[in-house]
C-alpha cells in the first residue's frame, strides 16, 4: 500500500523532471522512483492465451521461449504463428536497439567514455531478466481501452521495482508497440543520462492510439526514392508508431514502378533503368513494413498526374507535354488520361489487375489518386461542346472501373478530396477521402458522410516543392503569375518547422459526433525538391511530430519537455542511421540535461 502512495500520476506536460524520453507520449503512465536495470541477456517469454492451452514452455531460439499453443489445432493457428514470429522479431530488434548502439562514438560522450550495459555496482540491484509478452483474447484485454477504435494496437506495460516486466496486448501489433516503448524506456539517453536502467519503477503504461490510420505519404516519382531509402523511412516510422506508408508510386514526371504485364511503363517511363522498383523490391519493402506493424500501400494517381504513361503509350494521354503547361497542369509536364477511350479502360484493367492483388497481400487500402484534374486538358474553355458535366461523366466511368477492380480484391479505396468536393463524383460509400487543401475540406467531407484522412498542406506538407518551378526570375515562363493562384502555391513557404507541424489541430471546430468518421491522417513528403540525399532531414524529426498527434489526438501544448523528448528521438534516429535534422544546439544538451 505504501508504495502505492509513492505513485504519481504523470501527465507529461505537467511534469518537469525528464523521467522518460518516450515518443509518442503514451496516453497514460504512472510511475514511482526506483531504479531497475536491464540485463544484456534479457529473455523473451511469449504467451498466446488465444491459442489452445498448453503448459509446455518451448525454446524457440536462444533466449526466447513461448507457450506452445494447440493441443487441438486451433483455427487461427497459422495467423497466430505469424503473429508470434512478428513479436519475436520485434523483441530481437529491441534488444539490438537497447544494447548495440551505445558503442557508437557520440559527440555527447567524453572521448574516453566506455559503457558496460546493465552492470551496476550493487550485485543486488534489480534487473529485468525476462520480458513476458502475453496476447490475450479481447474480452479480457485492457478494459480501459474498450471502445477505442484500435484495440488491436493497444497494449499495457508493467515494470515492477523488482524487475518483473510484462506486456499485454490482444494482438501482435499492440505487442510490437509495447516492446518499442519498453526499448525506449531503457535506451541510453544523453539528456536524461539513464544508461541501461530506468529510475521510475514501478512503471505502468496503458496505451492506445487516438487514430487508426497514422501515415506517411512518400512520393517516389518526382525524384528517385530507392527501395533502400523506403526501408530507412520504415525503420524511423516504427520508432514513432506510424502504421501506414503510402507510396505515391507514379506521377507525371516518372513511372518508377515495374508492372510486369505492362513492361513498357517503367522501361520507358522511369528516369533510368536503374531507377525502377521491381516487384521483388516492392515485396521487400512491404514485408519490412509488416514486421514493424506498418502497412505499405500504393497509390496509382489517375486520371491526372499521368503524363509518364505517354512515354510508352502516347495515345492514352490527352494534351501530353502541351504548352503553356500552367494552363493544363499544376506542374510541368501537362497530360492526363484520355477520356472516353476503350484503350484507357483496357490499360487500367491490366494495370490494376496486376498491381492491386500484390498490394492486397499486405494492405487493405489502395489509393486511386484523383487530385488536381485539369479540365482544360479536355477542352473546357476552348471547345464549346465540352462542359464540366460531360467531363465529370467520363471521369466517373474511369473511376467506377477502378473502384470495381479494387473491390474485387477487397480493398478499401482512398482518393484525394477533389473527386468528391470539386467533381462531385459518386464514390463507393466506404471510400476514404484524403483531404489536403484545408481544414474546411475536412469538415465538408464529414458533412457528406464519408470517412476521411486529414493532413492539411497548411501544416503537414514537408516539401517546399514548387519553388523551383515558379521562379519569378524566369520571365520566359508563360501564363499567369503562378504565385497568385491557385491559393495553395503560397502554402509551401515558409518552411514548416516542427512547431508548425505540432500546432496543427485537425479536430478544430468539429463536433465529437463527426469524430468517428475520421480514419486518421498522413503527413506528406512530395519530392519535387527532395531526393534520397536530403530525404532523411526533410522527413525527420518533423514527421515524428505528426506521429505524436496521430497517436495522442490533439491539444498537447509544446513545452520544453517536448523539445527534449524530440531531441532524444532524433538522437535515437541518428544512431539508427537516419540523418535526421537537428532539434537544438549542443549547449542545450549540456546545460539543461
Ligand atoms: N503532387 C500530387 C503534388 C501535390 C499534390 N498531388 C501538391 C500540391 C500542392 C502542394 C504540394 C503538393 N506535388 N500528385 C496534391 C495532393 Cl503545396
Amino acid at each position: 500500500m505504501a508504495s502505492l502512495w509513492g505513485f504519481c500520476l504523470v501527465h507529461f506536460f505537467l511534469c518537469t523532471l525528464p523521467v522518460t524520453a518516450l515518443w509518442p507520449q503514451p496516453r497514460n503512465l504512472t510511475h514511482g522512483a526506483s531504479t531497475v536495470w536491464i540485463s544484456p541477456s534479457v529473455q523473451l517469454r511469449f504467451v498466446d492465451e488465444r491459442s489452445a492451452l498448453s503448459h509446455v514452455w518451448r525454446p524457440l531460439r536462444d533466449g526466447i521461449q513461448y507457450f506452445l499453443g494447440g493441443l487441438l489445432p486451433s483455427q487461427g493457428e497459422k495467423k497466430h504463428n505469424a503473429e508470434r514470429d512478428d513479436v519475436v522479431a520485434a523483441f530481437e530488434r529491441a534488444r539490438e536497439f537497447i544494447f548495440n548502439h551505445r558503442f557508437v562514438p557520440r559527440k555527447f560522450y567524453p572521448r574516453n567514455f566506455t559503457f558496460e550495459p546493465g552492470i551496476d555496482e550493487s550485485e543486488n540491484a534489480p534487473h529485468v531478466k525476462t520480458l513476458i509478452v502475453t496476447l490475450t483474447p479481447l474480452k479480457c484485454a485492457i478494459a480501459e481501452n474498450r471502445g477505442r477504435a484500435s484495440s488491436d494496437e493497444a497494449y499495457q506495460l508493467w515494470i515492477s521495482e523488482s524487475g518483473n516486466a510484462s506486456i499485454t496486448a490482444s494482438g501482435s501489433r499492440g505487442a510490437i508497440y509495447g516492446i518499442d516503448t519498453f526499448a525506449q524506456l531503457f535506451y541510453a539517453h544523453s539528456l536524461s543520462v539513464t544508461e541501461g536502467y530506468l529510475s521510475i519503477a514501478p512503471v505502468h503504461i496503458v496505451d492506445s492510439p487516438a487514430f487508426d490510420h497514422r501515415g506517411v505519404n512518400l512520393d517516389i516519382s518526382r525524384n528517385w526514392i530507392a527501395p533502400t531509402d523506403a526501408i530507412r523511412v520504415l525503420e524511423a516510422m516504427a520508432h514513432c508508431k506510424f502504421n501506414k506508408l503510402h507510396l505515391h508510386a507514379s506521377d507525371a514526371q516518372s513511372w518508377p514502378l515495374d508492372i510486369p504485364s505492362l513492361p513498357g511503363l517503367a522501361a520507358k517511363g522511369a528516369y533510368d533503368s536503374s531507377q525502377i522498383w521491381s516487384p521483388e523490391d516492392l515485396r521487400w519493402v512491404q514485408r519490412h513494413g509488416r514486421l514493424r506493424g506498418i502497412e505499405v500501400y500504393l497509390e496509382i494517381d489517375i486520371p491526372g498526374h499521368t503524363t509518364s504513361v505517354a512515354a510508352s503509350q502516347p495515345e492514352l494521354i490527352a494534351s501530353a507535354y502541351r504548352e503553356p503547361w500552367i494552363t493544363y497542369a499544376a506542374e510541368p509536364p501537362a497530360g492526363q488520361l484520355t477520356l472516353g477511350s476503350a484503350d484507357v479502360m483496357a490499360f487500367l484493367k491490366t494495370l490494376l489487375n496486376d498491381l492491386v492483388p500484390r498490394n492486397a497481400e499486405v494492405s487493405s487500402h489502395f489509393h486511386l489518386g484523383g487530385d488536381e484534374v485539369n479540365a482544360h486538358v479536355y477542352g473546357l474553355g476552348s471547345d464549346s461542346s465540352v462542359t464540366k458535366d460531360k467531363i465529370r461523366a467520363q471521369v466517373q466511368k474511369i473511376m467506377d472501373q477502378a473502384f470495381a477492380i479494387a473491390s474485387k480484391y477487397k480493398q478499401t479505396t482512398i482518393v484525394w478530396e477533389e473527386l468528391l468536393l470539386e467533381w462531385n463524383l459518386t464514390l463507393p460509400s466506404n471510400t476514404i477521402i484524403q483531404t489536403w487543401r484545408s481544414n474546411e475540406a475536412l469538415a465538408q467531407v464529414l458533412a457528406r458522410g464519408h470517412r476521411v484522412l486529414f493532413g492539411a498542406s497548411t501544416h503537414w506538407y514537408l516539401d517546399c516543392g514548387h519553388g523551383a518551378w515558379f521562379d519569378p526570375a524566369t520571365p520566359e515562363r508563360p501564363g499567369p503569375d503562378p504565385r497568385a493562384s491557385p491559393p495553395y502555391m503560397d502554402q509551401c513557404a515558409p518552411y514548416k518547422n516542427w512547431r508548425t507541424i505540432y500546432s496543427y489541430n485537425p479536430l478544430e471546430g468539429l463536433s465529437p459526433k463527426q469524430r468517428h468518421l475520421i480514419a486518421g491522417g498522413e503527413v506528406h513528403m512530395w519530392t519535387e525538391m527532395t531526393d534520397a540525399v536530403t530525404l532523411d532531414g526533410m522527413l525527420w524529426p518533423r514527421a515524428a511530430v505528426a506521429a505524436e498527434i496521430l497517436w495522442t489526438g490533439t491539444g498537447t501544448p509544446v513545452s520544453e519537455d517536448t523539445t527534449r523528448r524530440l531531441a532524444e528521438l532524433r538522437e535515437r534516429l541518428v544512431l539508427e542511421g537516419v540523418k535526421a535534422g537537428v532539434v537544438q544546439m549542443e549547449w542545450c544538451l549540456r546545460n539543461k540535461g
